[in-house]
């Protein structure tokens, strides 16, 4: 199954909602309200649902659109409207080495996605290099070193130790052997942990003594399932760490997508990037986010149609 098609069966709960709802039938005021519920119902939020619809409501008029099909492609090219400043490219020439940091809740899908992002990159002929700066748990530096084992890249890891310390010392290696990109993987932490919160920007701003500027890119791994509660995510995440961007997973899974136009509305003036979106567990399941793509999966088109 080719990326879109695994995006879109991923999506498919809300896409079941609204596909429903643009089978025949008029455009009226019950449909409006229809798609009201289902905009909410997929986690795009209440205000954003609210601005879609008055956009669209216009549309419709203006065009003067008959068709509930007509409606869904003037749906998709608003909810696209909406994500095109979140879709940006990581700028991976902005630093040799390029230091990001990975960061997020529990399971978010931090590791997995370092080991599509480092499998990426290798694809670009970058040299990279992986900072096990998960200290927690020692199965995390071994998950960590499988993915380097199978893309045949560099750990850097430090038995139990400081996290702060071993991305120290992965980005003064990465310096010293002109490596392309620095990644480091961090334990999974919660908002309300704070301690842990405080913990992060203290790993931050250890990378800095190593190398000015670094870390480069802060970027928080949200799990597309966690619904609104990513938006809090985000929020805590920035106050700690400054995020930089994101990557969102499990796209592939129960995610609904809408959450992604939720986050992008936050601060619709000027929107984390999200870089990637990670549409399964495989080491290939990682893609750069595409603003139309996604929006066309999310009401349900098919790749033709998009
Ligand atoms: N279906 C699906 N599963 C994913 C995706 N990304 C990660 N996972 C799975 O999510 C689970 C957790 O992934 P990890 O990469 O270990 O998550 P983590 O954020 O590093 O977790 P901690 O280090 O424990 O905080 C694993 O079973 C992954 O295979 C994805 O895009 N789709
Ligand atoms: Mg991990």
């Amino acid at each position: 199954m080719g990326f879109f098609s695994r995006l879109k069966e991923g999506l498919a709960r809300t896409r079941v909602n609204l596909v429903g709802l643009f089978s025949g039938g008029v455009i009226d005021e019950d449909f409006f309200e229809e798609l009201e519920e289902s905009l909410i119902a997929a986690d795009i939020g209440f205000r954003p649902t609210t601005v879609i619809l008055q956009r669209l409501r216009d549309t419709v008029k203006l065009k003067g659109l008959k068709t509930r099909d007509e409606v869904r492609l003037a749906l998709r090219d608003e909810i696209e409207r909406m994500l095109a400043p979140a879709a940006q490219p990581l700028k991976l020439d902005a630093a040799k080495p390029l230091v990001i940091m990975m960061a997020g809740v529990n399971g978010a899908g931090k590791t997995t996605t370092i080991g599509k992002l480092a499998k990426w990159l290798a694809a670009r002929d970058k040299k990279v290099l992986l900072a096990a700066a998960d200290t927690f748990r020692a199965a995390a530096r071994e998950q960590l070193a499988v993915w380097g084992e199978r893309n045949k890249i560099e750990v850097i890891a430090q038995n139990g130790g400081d996290p702060a310390a071993v991305v120290f010392d992965a980005v003064s290696a990465g310096r010293a052997r002109g490596m392309d990109v620095v990644i480091a993987d961090t334990a999974g932490r919660l908002p309300t942990q704070t301690n842990l919160m405080e913990e992060l920007g203290r790993i931050r701003r250890s990378q800095a003594k190593a190398m000015e500027g670094a870390p480069h890119e802060v970027i928080l791994v949200v799990d597309g399932t966690n619904g609104q509660n990513a938006l809090a995510q985000v929020k805590t995440f920035d106050a700690y760490a400054s995020l930089t961007g994101l990557i969102v997973t499990k796209l592939d899974g129960t995610a609904k997508g809408g959450v992604l136009v939720a986050i992008t509305a936050e601060r619709a003036a000027s929107p984390l990037p999200i870089y990637f979106v990670g549409v399964g567990e495989q080491i290939d399941d990682l893609q750069p986010f595409d603003a139309h793509a996604f929006a066309s999966a999310l009401v349900g088109l098919d790749e033709r149609e998009a």
